[in-house]
């Protein structure tokens, strides 16, 4: 019997009405703490129409709205691998046996016996891609530099060409959710994908979330740092998890209307203590891209090593190393080097348009070049980490034209969703307008970014890449620039 965790304390909660960005961005997101906040949901529509009067979870409104729309649904009660096991069912028939596993559970409070109905949870429900006219909520501005779903509203992360699945379409579009699930059903633990941040709004209920730090997850492993607890309430055997015992927690009761920051790295297991709904986004910016790299060499060394005894038999180990980490982090080498890759030049496209626009450097654009520069900053230290990777030499072929690409009308959108967001963040200092119309009628003048070799096909060429175009820049934004090679 597990004779309980240890609690080493709750989460903080703070007023989101009263925080602004770069507090958030100081206090939570750069020190990587989690923080509950308040006060930012209350004009969202899905708190209106996702909710009876009576508070109860509107069912009958999302079997008739979005009764036809196919779902992933688990099985609280049944384990499958490092999971809970997951079936695919309509949204009207996820409610009807809600529905049906409520009224069993009340006549069985009544009468005082037992309830053997199943605990389903509808969980990744990718509502925004599904019904992104609806408009149920707004992201909050705390999490609106989001990498993730910008980049994935216009590519794909990972094309197979070999292996082209449908089904994992929609599973890779996007990383924006809806969950659904009575009191009693549960999330194990876990770290979320590519170790991104996430933030989690209960639109209906309340959940209980218990959190280990990323200094102390190691305690949550196996002997052999391979599998982690699945369940922290059940029987944690001591000769199997040595350092369980050790771990300290951190617990957080989220109500309704609350919605909680949860920080890269850390594990958590959650439980609905009602029932309950909630919208969970996650994404990645320049504060936390260095933890979607660490968790990718680590899961490829990983996986080299899993089949490092057919190497000698393998054409192409190295391509079987790559398809096997995409096909179990969700991406490989390839498709986040082409990542960072469109995101810097995304990120100079931007920064020409402010020189261009503006001549001489204004206090309001500042700020915004500053953001920028942040991010190249962050892309360009990762490359160099790409770069210092011995084993990747030789390997890359051509992955980015960037005269091509600076035509690609995809492009244009990940430019423009960039804009859109540092505008936002820095008060609307931006008219986003301007900038499309300077971007569609070819006004900027990009001959900085034309004026390269346009492949780049390796980590070096990147860095020589993001360099030449900040030191033509830097002219204009010299000391925001600056900050680019301050680590
Ligand atoms: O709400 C849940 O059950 C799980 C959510 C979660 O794990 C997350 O947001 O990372």
């Amino acid at each position: 019997m597990n004779m309980g965790i240890k609690i080493g304390g709750q989460i903080e909660k703070v007023n989101g009405k009263e925080l602004c960005y770069s507090e958030f961005v100081q206090r939570y997101m750069k020190k990587n703490q989690p923080v509950l906040l308040t006060g930012l949901v209350e004009d969202w529509k899905a708190c209106k129409d996702w909710v009876t009067d009576n508070g109860q979870p509107n069912l009958q409104f999302f079997a008739t709205h979005f009764g036809k729309s196919r779902v992933q649904v688990a099985d609280c009660g049944t384990r499958e691998f490092t999971d809970q096991k997951r079936v695919e069912m309509s949204v009207s028939d996820f409610a009807e046996q809600w529905f049906k596993s409520s009224v069993a559970q009340q006549c069985s409070n009544a009468t005082q016996g037992s309830n053997s109905q199943r605990v389903l949870y509808l969980k990744d429900w990718h509502f925004v891609k599904e019904y992104p006219e609806y408009l149920a909520y707004t992201t909050p501005l705390f999490f609106s530099d989001d990498w993730l779903n910008l980049y994935l509203d216009n590519y794909r992360m990972h094309t197979d060409p070999d292996n082209y699945h449908q089904n994992n379409e929609i599973s890779c579009s996007d990383y924006r959710f809806v969950y659904m699930g009575a009191k009693g059903s549960w999330t194990p633990l876990h770290a979320d994908v590519f170790r991104s941040y996430s933030w989690s709004a209960n639109v209906r209920g309340k959940k209980r979330w218990l959190f280990l730090c990323p200094s102390q997850c190691h305690f949550a492993f196996d002997r052999n740092s391979r599998s982690c607890v699945y369940n922290i309430f059940d029987e944690v055997i001591e000769t199997e998890f040595p350092g369980f015992k050790k771990a300290i927690w951190l617990e957080c009761i989220q109500e309704e209307n609350e919605i909680l920051f949860v920080p890269s790295g850390w594990y958590h297991q959650v439980h609905n203590l009602e029932d309950t709904i909630s919208i969970n986004h996650n994404w990645f910016n320049a504060f936390n891209l260095s933890w979607v790299w660490n968790l990718l060499l680590r899961d490829y060394n990983e996986a080299k090593e899993y089949i490092e005894d057919i190497r000698d038999i393998c054409d192409d180990f190295e391509g079987l190393c790559q398809r096997n980490l995409a096909a179990n982090t969700g991406m490989n080498f390839y498709d986040f080097f082409m990542f960072i890759t469109r995101f810097s030049l995304a990120n100079l496209v931007l920064l020409c348009y402010l020189i261009g626009e503006h001549g001489s450097p204004r206090r309001s654009l500042s700020a915004l070049a500053q953001n920028l520069a942040l991010n190249l900053g962050t892309i360009r230290d990762i490359a160099v980490e790409i770069k210092c990777m011995c084993s990747l030499e030789g390997n890359y072929r051509c992955l980015l034209d960037t005269i091509e690409t600076l035509e690609d009308p995809k492009f244009f959108k990940l430019c423009m969703g960039l804009a859109r967001t540092y505008g936002m963040i820095n008060k609307q200092c931006l008219r986003c307008s301007d900038f499309e119309k300077a971007l569609m009628e070819d006004l900027i003048d990009l001959d900085i970014l034309k004026k390269y070799s346009s492949q780049v096909c390796t980590p070096e060429d990147l860095i020589k890449f993001i360099d030449n175009a900040v030191s033509k820049l830097s002219g204009i934004f010299s000391e925001e620039l600056s900050i680019i090679y301050d680590s």
